[in-house]
């Protein structure tokens, strides 16, 4: 009779789900402000490059969730803006050796906090 084991894949499934959680739950708890920046990528050419940069990005601290398409050379990274900065996740992605550059960033709520649009804005 065989005996029920875990797989390694499974337990790191579920450890990395576990995280994700976690990390989702204190941000929702804290209720930190969160931005959405979005970013130009070159360089990505299929699937694991888009893995590889969301992976690289949500490693950073203050990041709540990250998407990247290499069809549309584009990431989407939502993350807190007290915890980590545009600039630091631009690192993050030309670590891994694509190139590039903020396109633009938005409060959660869709407002723009960046670029001549904020004055327009100032009021709410
Ligand atoms: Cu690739």
């Amino acid at each position: 009779m065989k005996k029920p084991f875990l797989s390694p894949t499974s337990v790191v499934l579920a450890l990395l789900a576990a995280l994700g959680g976690l990390a989702w739950a204190s941000h929702a708890a804290a209720g930190a402000p969160s931005l959405t920046s979005i970013f130009q990528v070159e360089g990505m050419t299929c699937g694991g490059c888009e893995a590889g940069v969301k992976l690289a990005v949500k490693r950073l601290d203050g990041v709540v969730s990250v998407e990247a398409s290499y069809e549309e050379k584009r990431a989407t990274v939502v993350y807190d803006g007290t915890k980590v900065t545009p600039q630091a996740i631009l690192k993050a992605i030309e670590k891994l050796g694509y190139s590039a550059r903020l396109v633009e960033t938005k409060k959660a709520s869709g407002t723009r906090s960046s670029g001549r649009f904020a004055a327009l804005h100032s009021c709410c």
